[in-house]
């Protein structure tokens, strides 16, 4: 590669790196649309506190639920962990709840199913951290709800305190940290021997223009490339790893008697119901125009109860759009991810009554987190539409519709 060839790719390298602004949340708009909006919704989500030293608690609370209207492009759901989404290692989890049951590892999770989580997570590294809650769905991949940011303060100390089997009370942090770190530096050390051996001293690897000249079984002792010495120390070196695995098994078995494989555990959640069945809704279209950020959903409801009931909430996908003021929106979930839904008529649906509704919804969520397809060959949006009724009650209905773009932001041209 010539000098100004390689004096440009510098230049645009440090270009790159330079002219990056900060990067804000981790991705969670990446996503294909319909992997958001017709496989779960996730609501009443919280992450608190939102600011707390190293080593204290911060708690993830909230629902998802997995809709029936999963695409059949997915493999079904079966086995589903809640997950936190973090930029790496920097918060343990250390307690975690699906519907009220302890959850250690995966739960046994099925289309329709609603699962409410609880999530204590430990502060490990200092730093601004965007915290979301995951599911994380054998066969498809995470899907990641609403975050929130955290800052996590310097100044407290991390420490996992956990009671083995045995009685034997550790500091998960820190067990056998530095047996691990000697143990592995040993091993490294004899590859670093063996290395420099044959790269600094010996011409095996420098002097490819010889080498390259010889059969590929050919020591050439006679020009001082392999000679019986090097047999000699290469067979010491072989030697000693073998010592190290003979005294690492002897060591293991001698000092851990008692090993058992790790465990897998999986639970059956008990099931949650949705509330009592208020509404049924039929989605008869929608529009949206990409210019306006404006998702139009019509819907007919008739209401199953002998009092009145009202549209409180859109769930779609990790976002909640409030039929409310700024309040209600405040407490609805991680600000945001959370818009407002504009209902049409706005009165309450009387007992017994079927009426067409409208559901208005102007936000940049729509864009910015990408939850309506537009250049899709299916053009679906899936959703819950939360229901309310007098005594405060409230149930949760999926609804499905297909989408109809009326206007397209230009793309690649300015
Ligand atoms: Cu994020």
């Amino acid at each position: 590669m010539d000098k100004r060839r390689l004096t440009s790719l510098l230049v645009m390298a440090f270009l790159a790196v330079a002219g990056a602004t900060r990067a804000f949340a981790h991705g969670e708009a990446g996503d294909e649309p319909f992997l958001k909006n017709m496989t779960s919704a996730f609501y009443d989500v919280s992450v608190s506190p939102a600011e707390v030293q190293v080593g204290q608690p911060v708690t993830v609370t909230g629902k998802v639920k997995i809709l029936e209207t999963w695409p059949y492009t997915l493999q079904e759901p079966g086995m589903a962990a809640i997950v936190p989404v973090v930029p790496g290692p920097v918060f343990a989890l250390q307690n975690r709840t699906i519907n009220g049951q302890s959850s250690v590892g995966s739960f046994f999770a099925e289309k329709g199913g609603i699962y409410e989580f609880k999530m204590t997570l430990l502060g490990k590294e200092p730093g601004n951290w965007h915290v979301h809650p995951g599911l994380a769905v054998k066969g498809t991949g995470t899907l990641v709800g609403p975050g929130a940011w955290v800052t996590v303060q310097p100044g407290g100390t991390f420490a996992f305190p956990l009671t083995l089997l045995s009685g034997e009370k550790i500091d998960l942090n820190t067990y056998g940290g530095s047996f691990v770190w000697w143990w592995s530096f040993l091993g490294f050390l004899l590859g670093v021997v063996w290395m420099f051996y044959w790269t600094l001293v010996k011409r095996t690897v420098t002097n490819l223009a010889v080498t390259l000249q010889l059969s590929p079984n050919d020591d050439a002792p006679d020009i001082g490339l392999i000679t019986p010495r090097d047999h000699m120390w290469m067979n010491v070196l072989a030697g000693l790893a073998i010592v190290m695995l003979v005294v690492g098994w002897t060591y293991a078995t001698r000092r851990y008697p008692v090993r058992w494989v790790q465990q897998t555990d999986w639970i059956s959640p008990p099931s949650l119901a949705s509330g009592e069945k208020m509404a049924e809704v039929n989605a008869s279209g929608a529009t949206y125009d990409d210019a306006t950020d404006t998702l139009i959903i019509k819907a007919r409801v008739k209401n199953l109860l002998t009092s009145e009931i009202s549209v409180k909430q859109f769930i779609l996908g990790m976002a909640t759009f409030v039929n409310g003021g700024e309040q209600d929106q405040a407490k609805a979930g991680p600000r945001d991810f959370v818009g407002q839904v504009a209902v049409d008529p706005k009165t309450p649906i009387a007992a017994g009554e079927t009426r067409d509704l409208t559901l208005t919804i102007s936000s940049k969520i729509l864009s910015d987190e990408r939850l309506v397809p537009v250049r899709a060959p299916q053009q679906f949006v899936a959703g819950l539409v939360r229901f309310e009724n007098a005594r405060g009650g409230d149930d949760l209905v999926t609804i499905r519709t297909s989408v109809v773009p009326t206007q397209f932001r230009p793309r690649y041209l300015p």
